[in-house]
């Protein structure tokens, strides 16, 4: 059997997207001591697949429940592969959850949903130089017009790990350094405690991830001595970038998406409304 876990943020056309590709084939209840929903289906033309939609979600800090859960699945018990629904009509606003979940290192595509209502804004998007800049597989769809959904199931299943985007050199250093005091060869993991995640520096976070994706051996939890060596490395970090660990990760992806946001959207009218 093998599990495709369906994210996006709220209103990207998720569960419109769930419904067709799992039909009334759909199980329906709650994730385990919280009330967030949870639903799953067989994929309606083959069986041996199941589609997991997850809560609508922005990030993947562990500020709300939803975020939580979808965290939790994702580093816990990885699926077999990532479809990330984006609004195409808001991409750059997309992309910022699109980065993140690349660097679980899962196998993933990137579905640009609402492609029908591009033409309407003047605008449109190359996807051969979206999918070379982010370097995972992009298939425009319609929930609405059950157009391309098929065959993003079809590319997720034969996608591999995604490639890693690299961020400014002091930043990729400091990451590198982290990867060495940990252990942690996962970017996801590096990345948290570059920024101080809670969840994962108190060793909440599982090995299950690094040992499906990477087979190293991750350890979960850090000593005083780690934990003291990468406030160091931290710290040189946020005065050679002269920002908080926060904010240069949250700089660093959004001049990421800046840049390959201008290079592959292209303005070609001014959208029109027509009232008549
Ligand atoms: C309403 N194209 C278009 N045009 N619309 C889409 C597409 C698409 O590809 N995909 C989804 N939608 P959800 P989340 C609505 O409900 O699946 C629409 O949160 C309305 N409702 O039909 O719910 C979809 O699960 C009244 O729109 O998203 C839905 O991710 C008027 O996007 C909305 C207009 O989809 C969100 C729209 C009473």
């Amino acid at each position: 059997m093998k599990i495709i876990a369906l994210l996006g943020n709220p209103n990207s056309g998720k569960t419109s997207i769930f419904n067709q590709l799992t039909g009334s084939n759909q199980q329906v209840g709650n994730w385990p001591g919280v009330t967030v929903e949870k639903k799953s289906g067989f994929y309606r033309k083959d069986k041996s697949i199941c589609i997991q939609d997850l809560p609508g979600l922005y990030s993947l800090s562990p500020y709300s429940l939803d975020e939580q859960v979808a965290r939790e699945f994702l580093t816990k018990t990885p699926p077999d592969a990532l479809i990330n629904i984006v609004d195409s009509t808001n991409l750059e606003r997309s992309l910022y959850l699109t980065l993140q979940l690349m660097e679980l290192g899962i196998p993933m595509v990137l579905a640009l949903n609402m492609s029908d209502l591009l033409a309407g804004q003047g605008k449109k998007i190359d996807i051969e130089k979206l999918s070379y800049s982010l370097g995972i597989p992009v298939v425009t769809t319609s929930a609405i017009k059950n157009k391309g959904l098929d065959e993003v199931v079809k590319v997720a299943l034969k996608s591999h790990e995604s490639q890693t985007l690299d961020y400014d050199h002091r930043l990729e250093g400091a990451l590198s350094e982290i990867g060495k005091v940990t252990g942690f060869t996962n970017r996801f993991e590096q990345i948290k405690v570059f920024e101080g995640d809670k969840l994962l520096l108190a060793g909440e976070t599982d090995k299950a991830l690094s040992q499906q994706v990477h087979t190293d051996n991750s350890q979960a939890g850090l000593s005083a001595k780690q934990l003291a060596e990468i406030e160091e490395i931290v710290s040189i970090t946020e005065k050679l970038m002269a920002d908080d660990r926060e904010s240069i990760i949250v700089n660093e992806r959004y001049d990421l998406i800046g840049h390959i946001v201008q290079l592959c959207v292209t303005q070609t009218e001014t959208g029109k409304i027509n009232l008549t």
